[in-house]
């Protein structure tokens, strides 16, 4: 595990927190629990988590698994229930296996609010705060099915099968690139969150169907991997990339063309959003149980407007 100290470089603050709620927070602790350590999604959450921790007068608390992986993650809480913090915000790496610890979390009293990814049973959630990564994935296959032309074969690469971003992306995909008839879609591997079995993933499915037109790379390191595949076959340009995520190394993919389009979520808005719900249900205010947020389209065309500068990460 890793624990983040201090402050990242963050650039932007968050709105000003109600007196009332600030002195009944005041000096509490928060602990933040990311699905893997040295993600630019999770640096940008964790600038908004700490803007709005901070408003309120809270302390906040990084720990983060290497990998993308439940086993991992599950110690790192049960280290967090052990310092017993006021709340915990946390992206499961799986639907099933995070319940337990999270529930040992919810049973001693810790608030619990769940970020980005999700929990098959949300019960112990106060939150849930997350893109709506259906309409991501369907938003994915539309850009996808744009940029070679409507036809053609094309592949999904599933950055982990059980985490519920990875999964739903993938059927929001597979549910959208079916209204377009001109398009084979040849299926989805898995690249374990690891760059390196994206790329020899892409190397395979080349030698298989050297015909392939298009590849939708469920987050940054499944569209690392991919660049890394089709620049080892020479086929990069040809073969389009619809990448999700719109961290620094997705922009400079995006400005030398290895990847055609970008998915951006809003990961600071989804950090302090989650701090201002975990707040309300630690005071009795009314909490919203779900809250979605949305994607916007990247692409070398539109990349200089102001809303879409607003979408690239800043960490
Ligand atoms: O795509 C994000 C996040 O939404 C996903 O759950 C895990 O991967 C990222 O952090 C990007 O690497």
């Amino acid at each position: 595990a890793v624990t983040v100290a201090g402050t990242a470089a963050c650039s932007s603050g968050a709105t000003a927190a109600a007196p009332e709620v600030r002195d009944s927070v005041q000096g509490q602790s928060l602990a933040f629990v990311p699905g893997v350590a040295g993600d630019s999604f999770y640096i940008t959450m964790q600038c908004g988590i700490q803007a709005a921790a901070a408003e309120q007068g809270m302390t906040v608390d990084v720990q983060a698994p290497q990998q993308f992986d439940p086993s991992l993650q599950t110690p790192i809480v049960n280290g967090v229930v052990a310092q017993k913090p006021a709340a915990l915000l946390i992206a499961p790496t799986d639907t099933v296996a995070m319940y337990p610890p999270l529930l040992q979390a919810n049973q001693n009293g810790i608030a619990v609010g769940l970020v980005d990814t999700t929990l098959e049973n949300t019960e112990l959630a106060a939150t849930s705060v997350s893109t709506d990564n259906r309409a991501g994935g369907a938003a994915a296959a539309d850009a996808l099915a744009e940029l070679v032309g409507d036809q053609g074969k094309v592949l999904v690469i599933a950055f982990k099968a059980g985490a519920s971003t990875s999964d739903a992306r993938q059927q929001g995909f597979e549910q959208q690139i079916a209204t377009h008839p001109g398009i084979t879609y040849i299926g989805a591997q898995v690249n374990d969150n690891d760059p390196a079995k994206a790329a020899s993933i892409i190397g395979a499915t080349l030698a298989a169907h050297p015909d392939l037109a298009g590849v939708f790379a469920t987050n940054q390191f499944a569209a690392e991997g991919t660049a890394t595949g089709l620049r080892n076959a020479g086929k990069i340009g040809q073969v389009k990339v619809v990448g999700f995520d719109a961290g620094p190394v997705q922009v400079k993919q995006l400005q030398q063309g290895e990847v055609q389009a970008l998915i951006a979520q809003q990961p600071y808005e989804i950090g302090t959003t989650a701090v201002q719900q975990i707040v309300a249900a630690m005071t009795g205010k009314p909490v919203t149980k779900e809250v979605p947020t949305g994607t916007i389209t990247v692409t070398q065309e539109n990349f200089a407007q102001p809303e879409v500068q607003q979408a690239v990460y800043k960490a």
